[in-house]
């Protein structure tokens, strides 16, 4: 019987941690230590274009930016994928983004969501169900924790031991969020985030009192977040991202992903909400810093970062509605030549 492929192309955008996960609660299953609360954004994208084939004896392949990766990295992610899609499944995939891979934009959320949602739009085993949203969220999260998060739009809670998701507001509860990202170097991380939290895990001093505190501040985040209160959840996101950041500094060795002008972000901040603006900063596993901030102080900030960082990039990205299916891709172009080769020599024709 000749092979059957099926195809789907999947847009997925990052999501980005108010209140962080950092620390795993069990380590071969990749489940989290701490809450984490997130939104997903808009603009910032994946575009992932899945194939799923049955009758073919492949190994599962993924090409990112052009970049045939290794395997490793991937395999418990596609043995989960396969009890949800079916253990004769083969997933051939390729991927790119609209910002810096790897680089502490949270790639890795929407990458590992773009894989799980093209795969099951391929398949047909999308339908606007609970159930299904939370299947995917639960492979996703074997690939990236934080990727449980994005399969989901709008603001979402990622509870500590969680398996998957789950949604807390749509994207209209706070259609006047905005978050300003800072882009203050776009090369890849010098240490996985996996890596570092899995050091920073075993050897800071600071890491379980890391992990009570974030268990005390989410609910009260949470609580700010329903309450649309900037302030509020601003103070709070600023003492998740300094706290996760402060048992990474403590570890052994330290785990340091600031550079000098994030610093300078954090500063402006603090001079800004002096002066009225409410601009909340935060960062992750990179020296990029993100502003949250409403629709109508966005310029102010805007002009003040471009006093003082002219040469960092800004944009500018609001809450998403979460993952889609197209048939238009923006970024990828015809199938990549490695897939296409493959596809040679296994004798099927792909799309
Ligand atoms: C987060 N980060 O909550 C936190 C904040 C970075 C800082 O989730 O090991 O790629 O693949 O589950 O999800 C980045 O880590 O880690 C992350 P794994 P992931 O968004």
């Amino acid at each position: 019987m000749p092979p059957i492929i099926h195809q789907a192309i999947s847009q997925c955008s990052p999501s980005l941690a108010i209140m962080k996960y950092w620390g795993k609660a069990h380590t071969a299953n990749n489940t989290p230590a701490t809450p984490s609360i997130a939104v997903t954004l808009k603009s910032l994208m994946t575009e992932t274009r899945v194939f799923v084939l049955d009758g073919i004896d492949a190994q599962d392949m993924v090409v990112l930016g052009g970049v045939l990766q290794t395997t490793e990295r991937y395999a418990s992610f596609f043995a989960a994928l396969r009890s949800l899609c079916g253990p004769s499944k083969v997933f051939w995939a390729e991927s790119a983004n609209n910002f810096p891979t790897a680089a502490g934009l949270a790639s890795s959320s929407s990458g590992f969501a773009a894989l799980v949602h093209g795969a099951c739009a391929a398949l047909g085993i999308i339908k606007d169900s609970k159930a299904i949203t939370e299947a995917m969220s639960q492979v996703a999260r074997v690939g990236s924790a934080s990727a449980a998060r994005s399969l989901y739009g709008g603001f979402t809670l990622l509870d500590r031991q969680a398996y998957h998701a789950t949604e807390l507001h749509p994207a209209n509860h706070w259609p006047e969020l905005r978050v300003i990202v800072v882009r203050i170097h776009d090369g890849p991380k010098e240490i996985s985030s996996r890596k570092a939290m899995e050091q920073t895990r075993i050897t800071s001093p600071f890491y379980q009192a890391w992990v009570d505190d974030a268990l005390q501040l989410v609910p009260q985040a949470q609580e700010a977040l329903a309450n649309k209160n900037l302030p509020r959840l601003g103070e709070l996101a600023r003492k998740s991202y300094l706290r996760m950041f402060s048992t990474m500094f403590a570890a052994d060795p330290p785990i340091i992903y600031w550079q000098a002008q994030s610093l300078t972000v954090m500063k402006l901040c603090t001079t800004l909400r002096q002066l009225g603006i409410e601009a909340w900063e935060t960062m992750d596993a990179g020296p990029q810093v993100k502003i949250f901030c409403l629709a109508q102080q966005t310029n102010a900030i805007l002009q003040a970062l471009a006093t003082q960082l002219p040469d960092c990039p800004c944009l500018v990205d609001e809450v998403g509605d979460g993952p889609c299916v197209t048939t238009v891709p923006r970024l990828l172009a015809s199938v990549h030549p490695v897939l296409a080769n493959a596809a040679k020599t296994y004798g099927v024709v792909l799309g």
